[in-house]
């Protein structure tokens, strides 16, 4: 595994609300008893959930598109139809979902087990038996379902390793991971040989840890220096840091003063990184020109290479053992239900709004009883007074969704 996609778009539809039933009871041959259409199923939800087991965003790529299912329709006899299923997307820890067109923060799926509704399913129609009252003893119409809610969304993968790579450039990470992990990064002798990172997975006996190799950090780099904070941001989320100072440095920094700079830099990107559990290693020892006394590597010769991955692999499960239980999270949606008026023309107003539009979405609005509901619902809302403020005036059209009506004074 090398490389990594590190966004993608998605494409969240909920499933469509089943429609309610226009049913009657039948009493003997002739009368007509009291109404029974079963009201429509819910469709179901999008969700995204935060999944270990998902390494990349590569799946949407070429496949944008989830949607849940259709709840199904209502029927004769008080039947209610069946809610669609749920979906449930998963996604890398990691994940930062955002709203694609504005931007706004949607979500920051960060540990396994995170989820968030990502398009809620549309609600299901209701079935005439719901519309008895005094006044109307034979309802003739019922709900349609409400479409499904759909978004488009951004996925970003702030990169979810255990161990990051922590070095200047040209002291051997790249060498490193591709000597401990199937990863297969360009390897020369210059620095900024890595532009982007690269992770690989290490297995150690049962043991699985992904270690992300990244660009090489210089002094400075907490300014903006070098490949700055684009590097920096890869290893705010590594579990643990390993530190790598050369040995057989040629530009003649020594390890001690390698050490120094890069938890300096460390510190002042963000001081909480120190904390992390870390490792310091010195590397090319089959090459070195300088003394060390801590511990020390040849990715050559494979000296000490075994050993530091036990540690790792120890140094990791501590870790992991020590993160508190994901919270489940997850950060609000601004949700506008209300009602907005829109002007099309001179005369002619258009109600927009999930609210309004549900009041008409009737099976059949021909009927006088259909009509006298809608009149009431858009009453009740308050939508008289929405269309005197925005200048509608009696007997101008009013349009809500496909259905239009005269604007009069009852
Ligand atoms: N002698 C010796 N050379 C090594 C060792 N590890 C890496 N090198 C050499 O050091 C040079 C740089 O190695 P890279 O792995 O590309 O270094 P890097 O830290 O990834 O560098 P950047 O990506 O530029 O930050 C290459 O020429 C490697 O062959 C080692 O253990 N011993
Ligand atoms: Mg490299």
């Amino acid at each position: 595994m090398s490389g990594f996609v590190d966004e993608a778009q998605l494409n969240a539809r909920g499933g469509d609300g089943g429609a309610g039933c226009v049913a009657f009871r039948r009493e003997g041959p002739v009368a007509m008893g009291g109404p029974n259409g079963g009201d429509g199923g819910k469709g179901g939800d999008v969700w995204l959930v935060a999944s270990r087991n998902c390494a990349s965003l590569l799946a949407f790529r070429d496949h944008p598109h989830r949607r849940a299912m259709d709840g199904v329709h209502g029927m004769g006899k008080d039947l209610h139809g069946k809610r669609g299923k749920d979906l449930e997307v998963e996604v890398p820890e990691g994940t930062v979902v955002t709203d694609l067109y504005t931007g706004v923060l949607m979500a920051d799926l960060a540990r396994h087990g995170d989820r968030w509704m990502a398009a809620a399913g549309g609600r299901g129609g209701r079935g005439n038996a719901k519309f008895l009252s005094n006044r109307r003893k034979e309802p003739t119409f019922a709900e349609q379902g409400e479409h499904g809610e759909e978004q488009w969304l951004k996925l970003d993968l702030k990169l979810m390793a255990d161990v990051a790579l922590v070095g200047f450039p040209n002291v051997g990470k790249s060498t490193l991971i591709s000597v401990i992990s199937a990863a297969k990064p360009k390897i020369a002798d210059y620095p900024f040989t890595t532009l982007e990172p690269n992770l690989g997975v290490v297995r150690y006996n049962d043991a699985e840890f992904v270690v992300a190799d990244i660009p090489g950090l210089i002094e400075g780099a907490s300014e903006g220096r070098g490949l700055g904070h684009q590097f920096l941001k890869h290893i705010e989320r590594a579990r643990a840091l390993l530190v790598m100072v050369d040995l057989a440095a040629i530009d003649g920094v020594d390890p001690q003063e390698q050490e120094r700079v890069l938890l300096e830099e460390l510190a002042a990107y963000r001081p909480e990184l120190l904390e992390r559990p870390r490792l310091v290693v010195g590397t090319k020892s089959d090459s070195a020109v300088y003394d060390w006394d801590g511990e020390q590597i040849s990715s050559i010769t494979n000296q000490g290479i075994r050993e530091l991955v036990g540690r790792l692999a120890t140094m990791v499960q501590r870790a992991r053992q020590a993160e508190p239980e994901s919270e489940g999270v997850v950060i609000l949606r601004p949700h506008a239900d209300g009602a907005r008026v829109e002007r099309l023309g001179d005369h002619e107003f258009r109600l927009v709004g999930r609210q309004v539009e549900r009041i008409v979405a009737l099976n059949d609005v021909s009927t006088p009883e259909a009509l006298s509901y809608i009149d009431h619902q858009l009453k009740r809302i308050g939508v008289p007074r929405l269309l005197t403020r925005a200048g509608a005036a009696y007997g101008d059209t009013v349009r809500i969704a496909t259905f239009s009506f005269e604007y009069r004074e009852d």
